[in-house]
């Protein structure tokens, strides 16, 4: 899981898995190391710490950078495979500069990338067709629409995960 501080990475994975695992915070910047999720002992749901906030300001930022730069880097951990990344967009904020630093950058990566357009219950069904309609123009990425609070689209990215494993 990678995305802006706040997006909803750990919530996300809470839904996922259906407890509360990864903690979460209505503030930005919690998660503020890599925190690996072991599912079904087969593979990891890996929460990242977000980009574009930290509480330690801009040396803090640049650290927790480097720290999801060094964690795509195919030397740090050899044997281990990222079978894929999910790209979590607040699905109010579909055009932000910030997301679309990062998606070029973990496009060139080379991994299996899909983007995850989250909080989508904070949005009336017209800003929700909207929003997605922007965000399938600007990305060459499959957009999976969800509402973690409501449970919605969750099904989805379970599969889009499961067809990463095989
Ligand atoms: N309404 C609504 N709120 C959500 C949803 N997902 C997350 N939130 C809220 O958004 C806030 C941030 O959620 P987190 O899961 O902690 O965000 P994060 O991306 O892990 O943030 P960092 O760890 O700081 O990078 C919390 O208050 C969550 O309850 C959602 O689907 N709907
Ligand atoms: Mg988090």
């Amino acid at each position: 899981m990678v995305g802006r501080s706040n997006v909803g990475k750990s919530t996300l994975i809470n839904a996922l898995v259906k407890q509360k695992i990864a903690r979460t915070s209505a503030a930005p910047g919690k998660t503020r190391e890599a925190n690996y999720y072991l599912i079904d002992d087969q593979f990891y749901l890996v929460d990242l710490p977000g980009y574009g906030y930290a509480r330690g300001g801009a040396e803090s930022a640049a650290t927790f950078e480097i720290l999801t730069q060094q964690y795509f880097d195919p030397g740090s951990r050899p044997g281990r495979r990222v079978a894929g990344v999910m790209h979590c967009i607040d699905g109010r904020h579909p055009d932000l500069g910030a997301d679309e630093s990062a998606h070029q950058w973990l496009f060139r990566t080379g991994l299996p990338l899909a983007i995850v357009a989250t909080k989508l219950d904070k949005l009336t069904q017209s800003e929700r067709a909207r929003n997605l309609r922007s965000l399938d123009e600007s990305y060459d990425t499959t957009v999976l629409p969800v509402s973690s609070l409501e449970q919605t689209g969750i099904d989805e990215v379970w599969k889009t995960i499961r067809g990463w494993l095989c």
